[in-house]
């Protein structure tokens, strides 16, 4: 096993086979309300590789005129975003204990060739508040570094059920995704991964 950087955590297998499909039909209910987004870069209006949607108070949105941010609304449908399931905030207690509620869960869904650019979660008002992000579906291949860019990183595989959290000195980790492993799951029925970053977001 090698050493991850100081206040990341992967715990393999948090979520067994049945919490992750009550979990999927809990997503799918989100994305029937509010739709998958194609989210933008700022500026270059380039779209990413992943499509999102969120649930809780604020959603974490970008497009090209105003870039990332966080708002209360759907940015196609202009309707608040689902509330925060109960099933997340039993797994963010369990896991996060007293650390303040998350208000945001960002939902990515990835299809085979998605993927994720390095990157820090620094969008965010509560830099202190860890975030916990949840894998369903395909196995990826994560990758962390330090908190500078350009720095030593390392890579590890991320399967359904999967929980890792950023927390303490590891909440501005550089991360991202590097690629999916196609038809390595079978809980979604057209393949695919889904992931759940829960964040607090203001102070
Ligand atoms: O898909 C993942 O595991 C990471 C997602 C992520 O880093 C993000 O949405 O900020
Ligand atoms: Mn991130």
């Amino acid at each position: 096993m090698q050493v991850l950087p100081k206040g990341i955590r992967h715990l393999p297998g948090f979520l067994d086979r049945d919490r992750q499909e009550a979990l999927v039909e809990t997503i799918r209910a989100v994305v029937s309300e509010a739709p998958l987004f194609v989210p933008e870069m700022p500026r270059t209006g380039k779209p990413l590789s992943v499509r999102m949607t969120n649930c809780g108070s604020l959603g974490w949105v970008t497009d090209k005129a105003l870039g990332y941010r966080y708002q209360r609304e759907h940015p196609v449908t202009g309707k608040p975003w689902p509330a925060m399931p109960p099933a997340l905030l039993e797994i963010w207690k369990t896991v996060c204990g007293s650390a303040r509620p998350p208000e945001a869960c960002l939902v990515n869904f990835y299809t085979d060739d998605a993927r994720m650019g390095l990157h820090q979660d620094r969008d965010e008002q509560d830099l202190q508040t860890p975030v916990l992000s949840i894998s369903l579906g395909d196995t990826c291949l994560f990758r962390v570094g330090g908190n500078e860019r350009g720095g030593r990183t390392l890579s590890f595989k991320l399967s359904s059920g999967d929980i890792v959290v950023l927390g303490g000195e590891g909440r501005l980790c550089f991360h991202g995704v590097d690629k999916i492993y196609p038809s390595t799951s079978t809980l979604l029925k057209n393949g695919g991964r889904i992931n759940l970053t829960l964040r607090r977001v203001t102070l």
